[in-house]
């Protein structure tokens, strides 16, 4: 089901926000505007200064991260992690070559995160030395011209965060909001755009995810709640938690306080423009019982009417999810990436306006790709979800960059090294890198600016 426009805004109308202000107000916010808001109509140019860039996170690239809780997570008893992440890509070493690269491919930007649990290892201690570390990044980004996007957690936390009880700990928000302050005065002459936070939604994304395999009644939530009770008997630390395997409730009520007064710690620190980048499935209603408004209401609404004070909103898209009375598998037939999900690029283009309609503030494409072996699936991908920005771009919407996940075949948290969301291959011994067709597809759209 490809649905057109006028679909669309009906179903933003059932959308409870009570907005209803659509895109052409978003040059009336009052924001500071981004610069380069240029509409694109007509031409087949994206807009200038369009953001082209690809995305890692630390945990998944770095290596060797064993200061933060998911360095116990893979290897708790029963854990649900296939495999440890180990040296993933060795990223933490070799990323000057990475990073030129993408400035070699063509791409103008590039997404990364900064880990937390390398930056504060003791509560209170903020190593120097690390973040020169992510100076040395930051300025490799610079000197080939790539647009440098920070997210400052993507998911990992140090482990005396964890044993603290994580986002569940009433301190957390200030303990959060002073690293980032740290971190953001010593790193963000350099910084683009801030992202506090990665995904926050995702905990309560989990309560609509059917496994296929899961014990009979158990959506991934509980599968998460019944790790953590083993986690914390077999630390003995009866209040370890963690972001994924976090009571949702209490963490998310912490992690909206959180980024609230990090977005100010950022700023009073350096005035960057500051927000959050939300993982959006294509939601799709189905049948005269549809969940969906209640889905939404559960899983985005809050996080969306938060990210109207902000100064963008990053969207992250895989897939779309029909919603009957519960979410629908994907359809008889269809083609399934390496995550079981359904293969459908162009679930990128509702979920931006989607974004963009409920918040009125820019849209970044902080993530979208496709988990796969065969890397000519990975190019049709690229090019129906861009085809898909194109057309949101030329109705007005203000998207400032598609960036693509991911630069590199990396850890795919609970799934391990398995899945290839990667333009980059990397070879697990010898850490060997091998640039994929995709790459260089995207990386010539990202030169010509145009599809
Ligand atoms: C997430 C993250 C990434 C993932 C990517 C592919 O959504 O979990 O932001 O860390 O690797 O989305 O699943």
């Amino acid at each position: 089901m490809n649905m057109n426009r006028r679909e669309w805004m009906q179903r933003g109308a059932t959308f409870a926000l009570g907005i209803g202000l659509g895109e052409r107000l978003l040059a009336s916010t009052g924001k500071p505007p981004l610069s380069g808001e240029v509409k694109s109509a007509g031409s087949p140019k994206f807009p200038p200064k369009f953001l082209w860039g690809a995305a890692t996170a630390a945990h998944q690239v770095e290596g060797n991260n064993v200061n933060s809780d998911n360095w116990l997570l893979e290897r708790a008893p029963n854990t649900m992690y296939k495999e440890p992440s180990r040296d993933a890509c060795d990223h933490y070493h070799l990323y000057e070559q990475d990073i030129n690269q993408l400035a070699d491919l063509g791409f103008n930007a590039y997404r990364f995160s900064i880990e937390w649990a390398r930056i504060e290892p003791e509560k209170g201690f903020f190593s120097r030395a690390e973040l020169e570390h992510y100076r040395r990044m930051l300025e490799a980004c610079h000197k080939r011209g790539l647009t440098p996007l920070v997210t400052y957690s993507h998911f990992t936390l140090p482990r005396w965060f964890a044993y603290q009880g994580a986002w569940e700990n009433p301190e957390s928000a200030d303990l959060f909001a002073r690293y980032c302050e740290r971190a953001t005065a010593q790193l963000g002459d350099l910084i683009a755009y801030a992202a506090t936070f990665n995904e926050p939604d995702i905990p309560y994304l989990f309560h609509w995810i059917n496994l296929p395999n899961a014990p009979a009644g158990m959506d991934l939530a509980g599968l998460m709640a019944a790790q953590k009770a083993g986690l914390m008997q077999h630390l003995n630390a009866p209040q370890f938690s963690s972001f994924l395997i976090g009571d949702a409730e209490k963490s998310r009520e912490n992690m909206m306080a959180a980024h609230t007064k990090a977005k100010s710690a950022i700023k009073s620190a350096k005035n960057i423009p500051v927000g959050l980048t939300l993982a959006m499935e294509d939601d799709q209603p189905e049948g005269p019982d549809s969940r969906y408004a209640e889905k939404q209401a559960d899983v985005y609404v809050p996080w969306l009417k938060l990210a109207k004070q902000d100064d963008f909103i990053g969207v992250q898209t895989y897939t779309r999810s029909r919603i009957a009375s519960k979410a629908l598998p994907p359809p008889q037939g269809a083609e399934l990436t390496q995550m079981g999900y359904e293969f459908y690029p162009e679930s990128l283009e509702h979920t931006v306006r989607l974004a963009a309609k409920e918040t009125a503030v820019p849209v970044i494409v902080t993530e979208n790709g496709v988990a796969t072996e065969d890397d000519t699936r990975r190019v049709e991908y690229i090019r129906r979800a861009l085809a898909g920005v194109k057309r949101c771009i030329d109705d007005g919407i203000n998207v400032r960059g598609y960036i693509h996940w991911s630069l590199l075949d990396n850890f795919e948290w609970i799934f391990g090294y398995t899945p290839k969301f990667g333009l980059i291959a990397v070879d697990r011994e010898t850490q060997k890198r091998t640039v994929k067709p995709s790459a260089s597809t995207l990386g010539k759209i990202a030169k010509a600016n145009s599809l």
